[in-house]
């Protein structure tokens, strides 16, 4: 057993392993300070919520309190680890400050209430809306870090009960990309690859994606792989100097913005020397013969000119990934949220479908998921499409899903696609949306243009009600706030981005009257009687477990088939990966093994979207596209970015995550050795731009776009030159008293457009132009982390530390006996 400062050394010990070996078991934990394992009461069982890798884990409960995290040695996805979020962020369950009665709207101020009084206000609106406006005057704006049952409890009221077309998840700002790029492409959404692919891969492209600042766990297995024999070749696309890039074999570092024309001339690269698998592509794939076209005109000085990145690292990227006999990619926020979001992230789809690499060990795509529960909000439907991953666009399905539903087939909306976020951000503007219900998000901070967020959020006309555990920016303009049970207070499962199904069990109790929103849906529910059409309740199920029975059977026969994937299973044994079901007992690792796709026109999620208009294709379209239901291969032109730098504005601006921060901070800044790590918001830039500006290290810097201002601390890295970047986490709960306080703006959002990509609908978070002025100096005290890419060019800074107690266990088994780890 060893102690590490998990702070410091965030991917932590070093255990490595063979091409094709399995990733050796390392345990890690963290107990809070003065306990011991053998104070420790219970061991239950969870998974980690701060990010889409599925972290298997056991809380330890000690008299009625979560008092630490052990990582499960025989879980598929994790092998035991931990990453410094899952060690420490649990403590933000028990903050003081958690939200623990329903608080109303009294005379212009948030009071203290109960839940009759707020859960009849929100139904008595509801029902004057409904009367007087019709469904459409009410909206749902839901999470991806909920429960699965829960998705599907609001989408059944939504769609099947209200029916309202406006529910949508922040999954729209996450992950709505790798949906509709799996869409586009294999006709469904659903990861084809499995995170064994590592354990096999010989080549492992990044694109867009710092995993090992957004899914350490998963980088540690990548960095055990390049520590061991036969390592991977490691190929990075992003234009910071992230870990991943610093391990890269090759690290490509475009301008912002301009994905496709890379990806393009990777492409062309790899079909003009040949490296495709003909006879993969003749049985299994339509549309070659445009992508063929498409990318003969972006030999790679075309692209490294638009790009900024030398035509011959073009090159030998291109021959590492035409060259690779198991290639592994994954896709994330680089490529998702920009402008030409689906169009780039449909190339690496494209990349591996001409290779013929997929449903093979170390062949596989993830089209990541950033969100712990993002997977379920689109299978649930509460995420642009209808539960089961069925077409809003084929009366079949609609049909299909009102069986199921007991209603009529009229009463789900169908009419066009479900309303995106951005949409139903547009509609309450407005003043169409007069009701709104926000559960398990922050948009005051997470959306785009904050000065124009708060503005439709703070709408008079406007019924706000807040579904949160803490008192957030968002909920500050609520007209009902919500106090929701958090993970570990509640039962559910969710789902990772590799497929794997995990069930995370109620710990310990919520405090003082919080309810966990399983509940408080079925409680609305309810009070507005909502029922089928024999007239039965709408609902029938009264917790965790029937309501996950009532999603076995809306997934059964679909390509997210849970039929065989119980909570006596998943208790027993850990992770299990849908499909699952009598003929798959044990779960799927790879899809598309047998090179047939979920694409056939009858079957199929959806019709796709033209790339660049992002129009819905109709079924006529679809058929004469793709007849027998093959992988479609989608060529798309390079376009620029919207917002093009110019005289005022000569920077990039790109935004992001930093490892010890998750989103807008309200569990991490509650975890004192994560707050500790990242107590305070930076921007960072390069040395040439710094110089220009006349910036030292630690000045105070004013970051400006045409949509706002943020003032914070300077940080000078190896980012590539003209490109600005800040993350995200940062908003006003704990700075001051709210937004305006008398202290300058600091949220990145301030400085974002609202924009977003044709296809998927995501906003623009990594492209906008700014410009970047000094202030003054700082204070002195530089606390921007140091062993991430903010790491800074500079000598003489003090590495990352955490506040008290950073160190985490790590506990390997005796050497020959990996396979063998006892559970606590
Ligand atoms: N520590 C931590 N982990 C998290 C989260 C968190 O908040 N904190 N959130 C979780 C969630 S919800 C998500 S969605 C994921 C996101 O995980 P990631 O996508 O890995 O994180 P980001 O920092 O948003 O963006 C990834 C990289 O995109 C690069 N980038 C910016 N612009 C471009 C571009 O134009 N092209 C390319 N190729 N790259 C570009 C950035 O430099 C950045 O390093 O992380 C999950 N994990
Ligand atoms: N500039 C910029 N903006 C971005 C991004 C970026 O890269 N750059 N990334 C985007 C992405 S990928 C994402 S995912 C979003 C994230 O944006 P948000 O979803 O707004 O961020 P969170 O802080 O995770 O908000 C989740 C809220 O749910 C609450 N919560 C936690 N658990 C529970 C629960 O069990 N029940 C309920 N009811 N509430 C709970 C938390 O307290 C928190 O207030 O931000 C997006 N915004
Ligand atoms: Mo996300």
């Amino acid at each position: 057993m060893k102690r590490t400062d998990r702070i410091a050394e965030p991917w932590g010990t070093r255990t490595p392993y063979d091409r094709g070996g399995t990733w050796p078991v390392r345990v890690d934990s963290h107990l809070a300070e003065g306990i011991g394992a053998d104070d420790v009461e219970r061991w239950v069982p969870s998974a980690s919520v701060m990010h889409s890798n599925g972290d298997a884990l056991y809380l330890a409960v000690r008299e009625g309190e979560i008092v630490g995290v052990r990582g499960r040695p025989d879980d598929r996805v994790n092998h035991g680890r931990l990453d410094p979020k899952d060690l420490f962020a649990w403590q933000a369950n028990a903050s003081r400050d958690r939200l623990t009665r329903p608080l109303v709207r009294e005379g212009g101020e948030l009071v203290e209430s109960d839940w009759e009084t707020a859960m009849s206000r929100v139904v008595t609106r509801t029902r004057r809306l409904m009367d007087e406006q019709g469904a459409s005057a009410i909206g749902f704006y839901t999470s991806g870090q909920l429960f699965l049952e829960e998705y599907y409890a609001l989408s059944l009221i939504a769609r099947g009960g209200i029916g309202t077309n406006h529910l949508d998840g922040n999954t729209r700002l996450c992950t709505a990309t790798a949906a509709e790029a799996l869409k586009s492409s294999f006709g469904c959404d659903g990861q084809p690859g499995s995170y064994t692919d590592i354990d096999h891969a010989d080549v492992i492209a990044l694109f867009g994606h710092n995993m090992a600042e957004s899914q350490a766990v998963l980088w540690s297995r990548v960095l055990d792989r390049l520590a061991g024999p036969h390592p991977p070749a490691l190929v990075c696309v992003d234009p910071r100097p992230t870990p991943v890039a610093r391990a890269a074999t090759i690290h490509l570092a475009p301008k912002p913005g301009t994905n496709v024309a890379l990806m393009n001339a990777l492409l062309h690269v790899i079909v003009r020397t040949g490296r495709i698998d003909r006879d993969y592509i003749d049985a299994h794939v339509v549309g070659f013969d445009d992508l063929q076209r498409c990318v003969a005109e972006y030999p790679p000085e075309r692209a490294a000119e638009i790009c900024g990145v030398p035509a011959d690292d073009i090159r030998r990227a291109a021959q590492l990934l035409g060259g690779a006999e198991r290639l592994m990619s994954t896709v994330l926020q680089g490529f998702y949220q920009s402008h030409q979001a689906t169009a780039a992230a449909v190339q690496v789809n494209n990349l591996h479908l001409i290779r013929g690499m997929l449903g093979r060990r170390g062949c596989g795509v993830l089209q990541m998921n950033g969100q712990p529960t993002a997977q379920n909000t689109r299978e649930c439907g509460a995420d642009g499409d209808l539960p089961g991953f069925r077409n809003w666009n084929n009366d079949e399905h609609v049909a299909e899903l009102a069986r199921i539903w007991n209603v009529a087939p009229e009463r789900i909306p169908h009419y066009g696609p479900p309303t995106h976020a951005m949409q139903i951000m547009r509609y309450v503007e407005d003043g169409s949306i007069r009701m709104l219900w926000v559960s398990g998000t922050n948009p005051a901070v997470s959306l785009p243009e904050l000065h124009r967020i708060r503005g439709v959020l703070g709408r008079k006309r406007l019924f706000l009600v807040v579904q949160d555990i803490f008192l957030t920016e968002t909920a500050q303009l609520a007209d009902v706030v919500l106090p929701a049970a958090a993970w570990g207070e509640k039962t559910g499962t969710f789902t990772n981005a590799d497929r794997t199904v995990h069930l995370s069990e109620k710990a310990v109790d919520p405090p003082g009257d919080a309810r966990s929103d399983l509940d408080i849906f079925l409680d609305y529910a309810a009070r507005l009687d909502l029922r089928d059409k024999d007239g039965g309740p709408l609902i029938p199920w009264d917790g965790p477990e029937s309501a996950f029975a009532a999603w076995q059977e809306c997934s059964r026969g679909r390509p997210c088939d849970y039929t065989g994937i119980t909570y006596d299973r998943l208790r027993e044994h850990g992770g299990i990966q849908w499909p699952c079901d009598d003929e798959r007992p044990d779960g799927t690792e790879r899809l598309y093994a047998d090179g047939r796709f979920f694409s056939d026109p009858a079957s199929c999620e959806s019709y796709g979207r033209d790339l660049v208009t992002g129009a819905p294709l109709e079924e006529p379209e679809y058929r004469a596209l793709n007849p027998s239901g093959k992988a479609m291969v989608k060529a798309a032109e390079y376009l620029p970015p919207h917002e093009q730098t110019s005289d005022g504005y000569p920077l990039l601006l790109t935004t992001g995550r930093t490892l010890y921060h998750f989103h807008t901070r309200t569990k991490t800044a509650r975890a004192p050795q994560l707050q500790a790590a990242a107590p305070k918001m930076w921007i960072e830039l390069s040395r040439h731009d710094a110089e220009a500006a006349g910036v030292a290290e630690g000045d105070l810097v004013e970051a400006t776009t045409p949509h706002g201002s943020v003032r914070a601390t300077a940080r000078i890295t190896a980012i590539r030159e003209g490109v600005l970047f800040l993350p995200f986490h940062y908003g006003y709960w704990d700075d001051g008293d709210g937004h305006g306080a008398g202290r300058p703006p600091r949220a990145a959002n301030e400085l974002t457009p609202t924009d977003w990509d044709p296809a998927s609908k995501q906003p623009l978070f990594k492209t906008a132009a700014a410009r970047i002025r000094r202030i003054g100096a700082g204070d002195g005290a530089q606390t921007v982390p140091t062993n991430t890419a903010s790491a800074p060019l500079t000598e003489g800074i003090a590495p990352t530390r955490g506040g008290p107690a950073a160190e985490a266990e790590e506990a390997r088994p005796p050497a020959g006996d990996d396979d063998q780890e006892a559970t606590p």
